[in-house]
């Protein structure tokens, strides 16, 4: 399996964050990407390459480009005002206040993100564009001909909106890359997001939309970030009606539990008849992921890549989130593994 990987994810690099009334440094670090890189390499699962920059067009696909000139202007409006820490938000238009867009940098900022979670540093434009850029190239290389591809994607882009950014997430790679397929021709994607937590951003992306499914299989929102959104309630809404279905799951959940929950959203995948499928493949599910509460383990995740293979239908792996940083890359590369041991028949 190919596998597109850019070493611009080192230049972003959050200093800190909010967890349980402690600044903390950040989880989401490059050694995670660096750890999935050497397994990569390590089991030999095919070529390495660098991304081909397909610009910003196929963002504005997603992304507003208001969202995107904000994004990347962002930075140098900081700097200026002489500050050298993380830009992060702190106010934000909950329901009381006014959903309006301030001209001054924190009051942007603020109408475009829904938490503190995702610090904006020197190179987190840069690293975010070519993470999309990663997902664009895998997809590109599916387009042509590839049955599988492996989009090696630092930051990740699940939590990420049309114009929110938030959960670590700036600029939603999964969904960039289902809407690519969209506009090379296909009719039906689907979105598969087996990170622990709920795909917030991809689900109201397509919510309306019936020409992508998405299903995600995540930790309860009752209790479990991104807590307002992911519920089993949530199934699409006019044309999209009947085209979102989610599994949030109880903290403990093994793989008796999750893979149950797999089982279902393969079928209804199959059911939805779609052409190609999207994997959003966050590995936090995993037994010793420090901010999760799921109990898989590593042989899981080959059983995992082998049940998406049986559906049979070009497959584009797109990494989000795990934090488990010594597992991280066993747990993603066994995915892929499993996944070509069906294709290959092995
Ligand atoms: C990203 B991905 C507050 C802590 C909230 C955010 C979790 C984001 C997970 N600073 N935690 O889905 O793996
Ligand atoms: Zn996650």
């Amino acid at each position: 399996m190919l596998t597109i990987y850019s070493d611009d994810h080192r230049l972003h690099h959050g200093r800190c964050e909010l967890i349980d009334g402690k600044l903390m440094p950040c989880f989401e670090m490059p050694s995670r990407a660096d750890h999935v890189l050497d397994r990569v390499k390590q089991r030999e699962l095919g070529p390495i390459q660098a991304p081909t920059d397909f610009g910003r067009e196929p963002l504005l696909r997603v992304h507003s480009a208001a969202y995107l000139d904000f994004f990347e202007g962002a930075w140098a409006r900081w700097a200026a005002m002489n500050q050298e820490g993380d830009l992060l938000p702190f106010t934000w238009p909950a329901r009381t206040l006014r959903p309006i867009k301030p001209r001054g940098l924190h009051g942007e900022l603020g109408y475009y993100s829904f938490d503190g979670g995702a610090p904006i540093t020197a190179g987190t434009w840069q690293a975010a564009y070519s993470a999309a850029q990663v997902a664009l190239t895998a997809q590109a290389a599916i387009h042509n001909g590839a049955h599988s591809a492996f989009a090696l994607c630092r930051p990740p882009g699940h939590h990420a909106a049309a114009e929110v950014m938030g959960g670590y997430c700036y600029l939603n790679n999964a969904a960039i890359a289902a809407q690519a397929f969209l506009d090379q021709g296909k009719g039906k994607v689907a979105i598969l997001d087996v990170d622990y937590h709920h795909g917030n951003g991809t689900q109201d992306i397509f919510y309306a939309r019936n020409d992508v499914f998405f299903a995600s299989i995540h930790g309860d929102p009752t209790d479990e970030f991104p807590f307002f959104l992911g519920y089993a309630d949530e199934t699409g809404e006019g044309a999209g009606e009947g085209c979102n279905v989610n599994y949030p799951l109880p903290a403990g959940s093994d793989w008796a539990a999750w893979s149950a929950a797999l089982e279902d959203a393969c079928q209804r995948i199959a059911a939805f008849d779609a052409e190609v499928i999207v994997v959003s493949l966050g590995v936090d599910t995993f037994k010793d992921d420090p901010i999760s509460q799921f109990k898989l383990d590593s042989p899981d995740y080959l059983a995992m890549g082998e049940r998406i293979a049986r559906l049979g239908k070009p497959t584009l792996f797109v990494m989000e989130g795990g934090y488990a940083v010594e597992e991280i890359g066993i747990n993603a590369v066994n995915v892929l593994e499993g996944f070509q041991r069906v294709q290959t028949g092995a």
